[in-house]
């Protein structure tokens, strides 16, 4: 079978890397991307729709396309050669797209795992990324409470005790915001529920470091490693080191090809 390639900005490390497939799959991806890149967010549900079709599993469609169209757009950005109404139209692209492929890395039949409060914190209005790792944790089974953005150390620790959450998740992505990442870990041992809810930190500017020294249970630096992270933090093996997501192998979901899911 033929194979084709094509090199997308890693949109972590911002690195370039290589993604492969049938050229089908691989022009695919590349329409979708450059949808996305553009901002065309009337096509792209039918651009996701595509690479399905194609065959490809939901979570490559997810990384090689949608994420790989704002990591170009996230690119410029740094350079200073897209602005703000660039990256906001881009991103409304991408949410489309993710309408089309959250069914398929969220099924519904598991049982919950686990509760989950998760959010963004205070001062940070960037969603994209927790917003996947709230689909994945759904995906894997765990119930995921969604506090939103610009979250309070009030409102996490609120929300933790409306729905007797086992884990909070916490996002940022700026390094002016990751410091509540610590304030909401001391408003949660202010409320006397530190011991009973572990924490997962998150986001861009997060290292496993600065989340150990915070105070954390877990770091993750993507969203099938915090699934596995979760996992771990409410299994019986956990014995109360903290998890260091990446040195945890990244394990697909169950199968999220649209054939699975049919
Ligand atoms: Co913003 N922005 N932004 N932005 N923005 C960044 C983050 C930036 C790196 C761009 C740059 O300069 N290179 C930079 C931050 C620099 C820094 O502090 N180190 C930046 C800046 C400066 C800003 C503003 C201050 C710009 C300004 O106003 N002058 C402003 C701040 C607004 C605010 O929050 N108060 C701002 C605004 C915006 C938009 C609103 C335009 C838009 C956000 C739209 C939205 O989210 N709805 C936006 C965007 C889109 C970006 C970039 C381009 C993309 C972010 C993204 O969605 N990445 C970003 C540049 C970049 O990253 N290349 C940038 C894709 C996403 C899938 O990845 O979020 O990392 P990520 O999530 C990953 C992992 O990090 C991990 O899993 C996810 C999936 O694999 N993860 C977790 C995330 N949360 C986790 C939680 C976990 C575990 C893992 O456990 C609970």
């Amino acid at each position: 079978m033929a194979i084709a390639t094509m090199q997308i900005v890693d949109p972590i490390t911002g690195d370039l890397v290589e993604v492969s497939g049938t050229p089908d799959q691989i022009k695919a991806l590349r329409t979708l991307a450059a949808h996305v890149e553009r901002g065309e967010h009337l096509v792209v549900p039918d651009a996701t729709q595509a690479a399905l079709d194609t065959g490809l599993p939901a979570f490559d469609v997810l990384v090689n396309g949608l994420q790989a169209g704002l990591a170009i757009v996230g690119d410029r950005f740094k350079r200073q050669a897209a602005f703000i109404p660039e990256v906001l139209i881009t991103a409304r692209a991408m949410k489309t797209g993710m309408t089309v492929l959250k069914p398929l890395l969220a099924p519904t039949s598991q049982k919950p795992k686990g509760i989950v409060v998760l959010g963004t914190v205070r001062g940070d209005l960037h969603d994209i990324g927790k917003g996947i790792v709230g689909i994945m944790l759904e995906g894997a089974g765990f119930e995921v409470h969604d506090c939103g953005v610009n979250t309070s150390p009030e409102q996490f620790v609120q929300k933790i005790l409306d729905v007797k959450a086992d884990i909070m998740g916490m996002s940022a992505l700026l390094s002016t915001t990751m410091m509540n990442h610590k304030v909401t870990i001391q408003a949660l041992t202010e409320a006397g529920l530190r011991g009973k809810v572990k924490v997962m930190s998150g986001g861009a500017p997060v290292t496993a470091r600065f989340a150990e020294d915070i105070g954390a249970d877990a770091w993750a630096p993507d969203a099938l490693t915090a699934v596995e992270a979760a996992k771990l933090l409410i299994s019986a093996d956990w014995g109360g080191t903290f998890v260091n997501g990446g040195a945890l192998e990244r394990k697909a979901l169950v199968d999220t090809t649209p054939e699975a899911s049919a």
